[in-house]
C-alpha cells in the first residue's frame, strides 16, 4: 500500500550571507534571513515497503509532474549520505512530486525551499514510523538538520519569520549545525516586511552554489569577511530590536556588496552582476538619499535584486519599480513576497 506525506516550506533570503563552509556543511560564519511567503514548493512523499531486502535507495522525482533525471540523482546521493541517520531509506521505495510557486531562474532560492520540503516530509515518515521527534522542537531541528545536508541555506526554511544559522556569540542554542528561530526582539515595523524580487536576467547560473563557497576556501580575504559578518550580525541585530531602518539598509547593503566583490575577487574571479543589476542599485540608493524613505536592496549569488521594506511605504515603492526599476528587468518581471511564517503540513 501506498502512502504519503505532503509539506509546503518557503524560500528564504538571507540578509547576512552564508558564503564559506567547512567540512560536511558547516557555515564558516553565521547567517541571517527572513523566510519567505509567496515563494514556495510542495512536495509529497509518497512511500511503499520494498517487497525485496535490497539495500539499495529506489526512488523517482517529479517536477511539476515532470520526471527529473538530474535532480533523481542528486536526491538519491542525499539518501545515501543520510541513511545512517534515517535507516528507514531504503527499506521503502519512494516517488516525490515537486511543485514550485515561482518560475525557475527568477533569484529565489530553490534548492532552500525544495530540500526543506523534502526534509520536514522525511521528519514526519520518521515521527509516523518510530515516533521519535516527540516534540516541535525536537521536529524542526532535526529538520533543520537534514535541510542543512541538502543545501544548507534550506536550513533557514524550515522556521517562519526571522531565522539564523551558525553559532553565535551570546546566543544559547545557537548552532552550525542547524538554524534556529530568532529569539532576539524584533520591532513591529518588520511585521509584513516586503521583498519585491526585481528579474534582471533568468539565465542559467554559470557557478553552483557548491562551486561558489568552494572559492571561499583560498580567498585571500576570507578571514576577514568571517570576522565582517559576525560584526555585521550584531549590527543588524541591534537595527532589528531598535527599527533603526537606516541601519538595518546599510548593513543589508553591505553585505550583498560584499558578497559579490568576494565573489569578483576569487580565482578564478565570478561576476555575476548584470548591467541592469547596477542600474537598480544606483537608483534605488538616489531615491533613498532624496526622499529619506527606508528601501534597499539584497542580492543573493545571481544577478537579481530583492528590493526590502517596510508596508507603510509600499506605494512610494511601487510607483519607484514602475517608473524607474522596471525598464532593467527581463520581460518587466517583478514577484512580491514578504516576511512569512515558515512551513505548513498540507497532509500526513
Ligand atoms: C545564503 N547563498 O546565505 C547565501 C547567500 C547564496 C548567497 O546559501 O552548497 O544553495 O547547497 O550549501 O545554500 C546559496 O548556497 O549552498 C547560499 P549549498 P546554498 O543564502
Amino acid at each position: 500500500m501506498t502512502n504519503s506525506i505532503t509539506w509546503r516550506s518557503p524560500s528564504n533570503i538571507a540578509l547576512i550571507k552564508y558564503w564559506g563552509k567547512n567540512g560536511h556543511q558547516i557555515p564558516a560564519n553565521p547567517s541571517l534571513s527572513f523566510t519567505l511567503q509567496n515563494s514556495f514548493t510542495e512536495t509529497e512523499l509518497r512511500f511503499t515497503e520494498k517487497k525485496s531486502a535490497s539495500k539499495e535507495i529506489e526512488l523517482s522525482f517529479f517536477l511539476e509532474g515532470k520526471p527529473q533525471p538530474d535532480f533523481e540523482q542528486k536526491i538519491k546521493k542525499y539518501f545515501s549520505d543520510i541513511v545512517a541517520e534515517l535507516p528507514f531509506l531504503n527499506q521503502f521505495q519512494f516517488e516525490i512530486h515537486s511543485k514550485n510557486s515561482f518560475p525557475h531562474s527568477v533569484g529565489i532560492a530553490s534548492s532552500a525551499s525544495g530540500m526543506s520540503a523534502l526534509a520536514l516530509c522525511l521528519c514526519s515518515l520518521e515521527q509516523h514510523l518510530n515516533g521519535t521527534l516527540k516534540t516541535q522542537d525536537e521536529f524542526f531541528q532535526k529538520a533543520s538538520h537534514l535541510a542543512r545536508l541538502g543545501s544548507g541555506s534550506a536550513a533557514r526554511s524550515v522556521y517562519g519569520d526571522v531565522v539564523t544559522w551558525g553559532k553565535i556569540e551570546d546566543i544559547p542554542g545557537s548552532s552550525d549545525e542547524h538554524a534556529s528561530p530568532f529569539r532576539g526582539k524584533v520591532d513591529k515595523i518588520f511585521d509584513n516586511f516586503h521583498d519585491d524580487i526585481l528579474v534582471v536576467s533568468t539565465d542559467k547560473k554559470p557557478v553552483s552554489s557548491r562551486a561558489g563557497h568552494e572559492l571561499m576556501d583560498t580567498h585571500p580575504f576570507a578571514k576577514s569577511r568571517y570576522r565582517q559578518a559576525e560584526q555585521n550580525l550584531k549590527t543588524l541585530m541591534e537595527a532589528l530590536a531598535k527599527a533603526d531602518l537606516r541601519k538595518f539598509c546599510e548593513v543589508v547593503e553591505n553585505e550583498a556588496l560584499t558578497l559579490h566583490a568576494l565573489m569578483m575577487q576569487s580565482s578564478p574571479p565570478v561576476i555575476l552582476l548584470q548591467g541592469g543589476t547596477l542600474d537598480i542599485i544606483k537608483k534605488v540608493r538616489t531615491f533613498r538619499e532624496e526622499t529619506g524613505l527606508p528601501v534597499c536592496f539584497t542580492i543573493d549569488a545571481g544577478p537579481n535584486v530583492h528590493l526590502l521594506y517596510p508596508d507603510v511605504i509600499k506605494i512610494d515603492v511601487s510607483h519607484l519599480i514602475q517608473r524607474e526599476l522596471i525598464v532593467s528587468c527581463e520581460g518587466k518581471k517583478v514577484i512580491s513576497d514578504r516576511i512569512g511564517k515558515g512551513p505548513v503540513k498540507l497532509s500526513a
